[in-house]
């Protein structure tokens, strides 16, 4: 009897079952699916065991444009309709998400990593922790220098903040330095990273936060 209680109460040792859960989220348009597929290749080229679910308010447009990319096995994208606000299916209620994931890690044994995308939404965008282990949230230098000044709950919260789009700040007149200056110092000096996940500027960075925050490799 003693010895079932102590193996009851005992300390799980080791990695934990199951796939790191990674959310990126973040307004429309700032680039979070751009950004899935700069992190695609770097991704595979480390080894890591990885698949992607996307959210879209209707329809499947981003699990459709990474399926159909070629960067990627196509079954190792799944879709979930959210049919609502998008924060609803990663906070509120992450059902479908979670499910998507289950389905995967049972479709794929060994699979490491599940990078869940939200649907565009708004700068109070943040994700359930039911759903995620750790999230990022994207932003991107054409929605002004202004935007970190306006501490959202979601750029203020994520455990990565991404601002990508920045070879557009001399188009919109975004000074990048004292951007992500104003970034960090809103965010008490937590992660801030510099992107273009069209040339891939700052994807190796964005990696190598995902790997140490829950993949555990440095
Ligand atoms: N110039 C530039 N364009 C980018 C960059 N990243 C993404 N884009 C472009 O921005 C547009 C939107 O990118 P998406 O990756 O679809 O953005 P998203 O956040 O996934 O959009 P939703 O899922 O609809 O919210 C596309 O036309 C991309 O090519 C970047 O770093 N620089
Ligand atoms: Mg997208």
């Amino acid at each position: 009897m003693l010895d079932k209680l102590r193996a009851r109460d005992a300390v799980p040792t080791g990695p934990s079952p199951g796939a790191a859960r990674v959310g990126i989220g973040g307004p429309v348009g700032c680039g979070k699916t751009a950004l899935i597929e700069a992190l695609i290749p770097v991704l595979q080229r480390r080894g890591i065991d990885f698949a992607v679910v996307t959210n879209d308010l209707v329809t499947r447009e981003d699990a459709e444009r990474l399926r159909r990319s070629g960067l990627i096995d196509p079954a190792r994208v799944s879709a979930v309709e959210a049919g609502a606000c998008p924060h609803t299916v990663i906070r509120e209620d992450p059902t479908l998400n979670i499910a998507a994931g289950d389905d995967l890690e049972a479709r794929f044994p060994g699979l490491e990593l599940i990078l869940f995308e939200s649907g565009g939404d708004n700068l109070a965008s943040t994700f359930s922790l039911d759903l995620v282990d750790w999230w990022m949230f994207v932003i991107d230098v054409a929605g002004g220098d202004d935007i970190p000044r306006k501490k959202g709950p979601g750029l203020l919260r994520c455990d990565l903040l991404v601002i990508n789009k920045i070879d557009l700040a001399p188009h919109v007149g975004v000074e990048l330095a004292s951007m992500l200056a104003e970034a960090s110092r809103v965010r008490g000096g937590q992660p801030v990273l510099a992107t273009n996940a069209r040339s891939r500027v700052g994807i190796e960075a964005v990696a190598d936060a995902i790997s140490a925050a829950v993949l555990f490799r440095v």
